[in-house]
């Protein structure tokens, strides 16, 4: 570990499990009898645009309610303390990185906190629901849609992701199922780097068998545990 000046850390909705957010493929995976892959896409959105303004103005509201836990304060500190490159590529769109003090974080799935005006491609902030059509805040289009990135969509910031990847000497993989892609396959380009890598997470994942480590718990023990570890604690 001494050899290690760059990270690139990605995290997934086990992260954030034990703020009591649902992750997506756990316990059923279903909302009202969808899959996530049925509502998180651009055709249902055309198809029925209520049934899929309900599932994330439900969850935009949820997150609101919901704290940082010990995993997402270690990688702060750990932000807030490593001399070296360091970024934090979240898939998830709640907002608890940053409400726990993290700086160096990109959110490569979007982030529930903000609306996609479709009229005029501007984002803004956003807090309430869009089931009801507000005007969008800059053209007053009523245009909004939930700033997320679908099932066929582009995910963001993909050159900068890369581009970290290619500086970095360690790649973390904490709390994802390794079932969504491009994000399942940056343990591929980071073996193919020569990095090290690592995953933490409370079971074993898709992509388990590419990483040169597995620590298996929950992200509140196995992160902070780890953070230690680099920060020489
Ligand atoms: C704990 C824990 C605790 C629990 N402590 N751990 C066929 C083959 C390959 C690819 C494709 C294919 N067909 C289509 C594709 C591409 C497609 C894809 O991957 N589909 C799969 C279904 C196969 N991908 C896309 O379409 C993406 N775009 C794309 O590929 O564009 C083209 C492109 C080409 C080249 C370069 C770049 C791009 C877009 C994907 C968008 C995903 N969007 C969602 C919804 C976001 C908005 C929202 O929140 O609703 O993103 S889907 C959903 O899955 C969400 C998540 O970010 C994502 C990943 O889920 P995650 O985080 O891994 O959660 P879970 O639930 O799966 O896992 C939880 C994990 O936590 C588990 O491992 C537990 O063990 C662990 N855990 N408690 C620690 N306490």
């Amino acid at each position: 570990m001494s050899q290690i000046r760059n990270i690139v850390i990605l995290t997934g909705a086990g992260i954030s499990a034990e703020s009591g957010i649902d992750t997506f493929r756990g316990g059923g995976g279903l909302w009202e009898q969808h899959r996530v892959e049925d509502v998180a896409t651009p055709e249902a959105f055309a198809r029925d645009p209520n049934l899929v303004h309900r599932f994330y103005d439900m969850r935009r509201a949820a997150i609101q309610e919901r704290l940082p836990n010990a995993a997402h304060f270690a990688l702060a500190e750990l932000d807030a303390q490593w001399r070296g490159d360091l970024l934090i590529v979240t898939q998830n769109v709640d907002d608890l990185h940053e409400r726990g003090g993290a700086s160096r974080v990109l959110h490569m799935h979007g982030e529930h906190l903000k609306a996609w005006c479709t009229s005029c491609d501007i984002r803004s902030p956003w807090r309430g629901p869009l089931v009801n059509r507000p005007p969008c805040p800059v053209c007053q289009a009523r245009t909004l849609r939930p700033d997320v990135v679908w099932f066929g969509e582009m995910p963001y910031q993909m050159e900068r992701i890369y581009g970290a990847l290619r500086q970095a000497d360690l790649f973390v993989s904490i709390g994802t199922s390794g079932a969504v892609y491009p994000a399942a396959g940056f343990v591929q380009s980071a073996r193919d780097l020569g990095m090290q890598t690592l995953e933490l997470n409370l079971e074993r994942s898709q992509g388990s068998h590419w990483f040169h480590e597995t620590r298996l718990g929950p992200a509140s023990e196995v992160v902070p545990a780890w953070v230690a570890e680099m920060l020489g604690g």
